[in-house]
């Protein structure tokens, strides 16, 4: 539990990007609250693909009909000392907010944006979105420490 990255993937990416959060940016100022969700959702949609370099896992963030969100995969699977990246692909704020409080957790981040955070110690970290009841996921870390070059 030694590191964690929060970074913007869009300004990363160097996409279109600026354009997607002019046209949010708008639509939030003037009130809208669906129109922007929309735009978002195919704005970001193609995140669904992208993988953070050095993350062991990429978890992406995604809309839902049925919910507000979702983790995929919703169980990471680490060893100890990997990195897991949480990308948001999807319209709307969430966190990545630990169940065992001495975790420090994500703040709310937006579309476009990442958090990562390294494991270092074996154990099930479950972890809910702050903003959404039912949006849950966990990373289990397990095995032997991976070997450097192997
Ligand atoms: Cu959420």
């Amino acid at each position: 539990m030694v590191s964690f990255r929060f970074r913007d993937l869009i300004r990363t990416l160097g996409t279109t990007g600026v354009a997607g959060r002019a046209a949010l940016g708008l639509a939030v100022a003037v009130g809208l609250a669906v129109l922007p969700a929309a735009c978002a959702q195919l704005q970001y949609a193609s995140l669904r693909d992208y993988r953070v370099p050095g993350a062991a896992v990429t978890v992406h963030i995604v809309d839902s009909p049925e919910t507000v969100g979702v983790f995929e995969p919703a169980v990471a699977r680490v060893r100890p000392g990997q990195t897991v990246a949480w990308v948001n692909a999807s319209g709307d704020y969430h966190t990545v907010t630990f169940t065992d409080p001495s975790i420090p957790s994500s703040p709310g981040f937006g579309p476009g944006e990442s958090f990562e955070r390294r494991f270092d110690r074996s154990g099930t970290y479950r972890y809910v979105c702050a903003y959404h009841r039912g949006m849950v996921g966990e990373v289990v870390v397990a095995g032997a420490v991976p070997t450097p070059g192997a």
